[in-house]
């Protein structure tokens, strides 16, 4: 694949990258065709870094994120063992995701999520995909202990990153990267919430360099907010708060995958504030034309935070679609007045004469 490559006849990351996956040959392969996102130049941030910067941009897959590659795994492997019905906790991506790909499956799915906190689109996916829908009165990380004791019921299959499938397939997203830029880059950034998609592209990375693939590896770069930022600080957070409701996490399940990813890679895991997320997320549209979810800028926002060297090849991986969080866009610019529909006032409002 090159950097040119464009979806057509795309056959989705499992049956791209089988070799690199835990797929027999006989598996039924639950996919959406997620997968091969753009890997966009950002000559805006290269130009103020000195630096060759890529943007991945994972908002376009099916459901709008990164979650649908560690979900078409999750969900072929749940259907492969005979689940009839799947559960996550979420803070809104991996309910969309999940719930698009159980419908896919003909399989229930059963989503918590922290009423209050998730942003709009993510909650019209998972009700509109057909997900039984729980908001909580609590936060991520009661909803993921509640899920996890679910899981151990039996009953019903877990399909939260502590799923092992779903780093399997999420680390896809690493070959990708090395596929289309024709080697590692010298950076990753990335935002770190539940810190299962770090721990994925470092695993990727490796995994390529072991298969021949790649020379070298990046130095992994992750970035919480700052008011939810349990890696960074050493402890967790009992109260995690941040307007990137999607990294609004306190007690991540990859947090040893997180560590070991920064250590291993030379790089680190560090925290950005709300106000450098807001501002990078504005910078992306204003000048990249990249309309990513404030989460996803919490690795661009890393970027403009790092000194790094000259000349280094960077990527930052935009999670998440912009129009999954149209409260916090609308909530960020003056909504314009409505005006008479006449010409003159259209006419006046632009200044022209006449
Ligand atoms: C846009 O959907 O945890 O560090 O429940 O939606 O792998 O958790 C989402 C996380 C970054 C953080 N960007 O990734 C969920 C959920 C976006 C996200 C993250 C999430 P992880």
């Amino acid at each position: 694949m090159s950097a040119e490559s464009t979806r057509t006849n795309w056959p989705g990351i499992i049956e791209a990258y089988r070799d690199f996956l835990p797929i027999a040959d006989d598996t039924e392969v639950v996919t959406l065709y997620e997968g091969a996102t753009p890997l966009y130049p950002a000559p805006y941030l290269s130009e103020i870094k000195g630096a060759e910067v890529y943007l991945k941009f994972e908002g376009a897959n099916p459901t709008g994120s990164f979650k649908d590659r560690g979900m078409t795994m999750a969900i072929t492997k749940a259907k492969e063992a005979g689940a009839r019905a799947v559960v996550c906790a979420s803070t809104g991506n991996t309910s969309a995701s999940a719930a698009a790909y159980a419908a896919r499956a003909n399989m229930a799915c059963v989503v918590l999520i922290p009423a209050g906190y998730i942003a709009l689109g993510k909650l019209a996916q998972a009700l509109v995909y057909g997900a039984k829908v729980l908001q909580i009165k609590g936060n991520f990380d009661e909803a993921l202990e509640i899920v996890r004791k679910l899981g151990e019921s039996g009953e019903i299959t877990v399909v939260n990153s502590i799923n092992p499938y779903r780093i399997e397939g999420q680390k896809t997203g690493a070959f990708e990267v090395v596929d289309q830029l024709g080697a590692p880059p010298d950076y990753h950034f990335i935002p770190v919430g539940n810190a299962g998609n770090i721990t994925a592209y470092w695993r990727g990375y490796n995994e390529y360099q072991k298969a021949g693939r790649a020379n070298s590896k990046p130095k992994m770069m992750g970035f919480q907010a700052a008011g939810a930022a349990p890696i960074v600080l050493g402890h967790i957070v009992n109260n995690p708060d941040t307007i990137a409701t999607a990294i609004r996490i306190g007690n991540p399940a990859s947090w040893e995958g997180a560590l070991a990813a920064a250590k291993d890679s030379f790089g680190l895991i560090s925290s950005v504030t709300d106000e450098q997320i807001l501002d990078a997320y504005a910078k992306l549209a204003r000048y990249e034309s990249v309309f990513c979810e404030p989460a996803s800028a919490a690795s661009v926002a890393g970027l403009l935070a790092t000194d790094i060297e000259k000349d280094s090849k960077v990527v930052c991986v935009l999670t998440g679609h912009g129009l999954k969080d149209p409260d916090t866009a609308i909530s960020q610019i003056k909504v314009p007045e409505a005006v008479d529909a006449s010409y003159s006032a259209i006419a006046k409002e632009l200044g022209i004469e006449g």
